[in-house]
């Protein structure tokens, strides 16, 4: 399993973090590193802020970004909002600029809606990078990419043709609709499944807003609403789970195919007990981590953010800044059966 990303540094710290991983101390997990800048530096401080709080994803991420930030001796924050929404979450970035907080590390709920408040915190001084979900490339200074968008379409696409024999009615169970994320990545599944599965249609697009009792729900009116409907992609974390706890205890167990991107610790029952053969995902814990690293070089001026910048990412080892200003992480990884009980996030 390989996808081309072009950039051998990010595919050699995804062996290397999913070594760790295996290992059972990737960067989330409190695992050792260093390769932090000089402690004589001017310390930074670093204020995470995810799409929305008790979400295990940004639990598992932004714990990744608390272990970079103490590595380089900076100072960790996170804020955020209870709902994915763009609005609630504009509110934490005014909050941020008016503290002038050296760096926020967001994942945007919207790809234009919060340009304003970034505007004016970068105005402020403080660096804005997006990780997991970008906003428009010319708001914020960087954009920490968790694998190119392209792999993490087709890596999907890929395990629902072969989950249903390649043809048949599928459906599929995002976040939040104006995701900036999962959007680029359902346009490049449509061009994917138009281009390669012509027996595959897919009849509906449904929102769970990254909501578990949502997701649920609207997992449930899929299958009544399409009788015939053969497979389900979540390209989400909540919604997956939320779609495996429902299809667990229904008659579609093992009839209705479910993958997506899912986290290997809300979706090992889920595999053991049949509901779903395959999903992918990367390591969360390493992109919160990487993310930091990112807005340290960026607030330190190590970096300024323009293509073929470098920069030492800790234990991740070096990075370079690609076009867009988007760093690069690595390749989605696929989860089974046969190696879902290796990893611990
Ligand atoms: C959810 C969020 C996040 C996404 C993952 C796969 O946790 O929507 O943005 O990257 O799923």
């Amino acid at each position: 399993m390989k996808f081309p990303t072009g950039k051998t540094a990010g595919v050699a710290a995804v062996t290397l973090a999913l070594s760790l991983a295996l290992a059972g101390c990737g960067a989330g997990n409190g695992g050792g590193g260093g390769g932090g800048s000089d402690s004589s530096s001017e310390k930074s401080t670093i204020t995470f802020i995810p799409k929305n709080l008790g979400n295990p994803y940004f639990d598992t991420s932004d714990a990744g970004g608390e272990k970079a930030v103490k590595e380089f001796g900076g100072k960790y924050a996170q804020v955020g909002p209870q709902e994915g929404s763009p609005d609630a979450q504009a509110q934490y970035i005014d909050t941020e600029a008016q503290k002038h907080t050296s760096a926020i590390v967001m994942s945007a709920n919207d790809p234009k809606a919060l340009c304003d408040s970034i505007k004016n915190a970068r105005d402020a001084g403080t660096k804005v990078v997006t990780f997991d979900s970008d906003t428009s490339p010319d708001c914020r200074d960087l954009f920490v990419n968790q694998a190119t968008s392209d792999g993490i379409a087709k890596v999907e696409v890929d395990m629902i043709a072969d989950q249903i024999g390649d043809a048949g009615e599928i459906a599929i169970l995002s976040a939040s609709a104006n995701a900036t994320n999962q959007n680029a990545w359902i346009e490049i599944m449509k061009k994917e499944l138009a281009a390669k599965h012509p027996k595959i249609k897919l009849v509906e697009t449904v929102y769970g807003n990254d909501d578990d009792q949502t997701s649920f729900d609207k997992t449930a009116a899929l299958l009544q609403k399409h009788p015939n409907l053969k497979g389900i992609i979540s390209p989400t974390t909540v919604g997956i789970a939320a779609a495996a706890r429902y299809l667990s205890t229904s008659s579609a167990k093992g009839k209705v195919a479910l993958t997506g991107l899912g986290t290997p610790n809300s979706m090992r029952k889920y595999v053991k007990d049949g509901t779903v053969k395959e999903f992918a995902l990367w390591n969360p814990g390493d992109l919160g981590y990487l993310a930091a690293y990112v807005a340290d070089a960026l607030v330190k001026g190590d970096i300024s953010g323009k293509e073929g910048d470098t920069f030492k990412a800790g234990s991740l080892g070096s990075y370079k800044v690609g076009a867009d200003g988007v760093v690069l992480l690595g390749d989605p990884f696929k989860f089974n059966k046969g190696n879902i009980d290796k990893f611990n996030f």
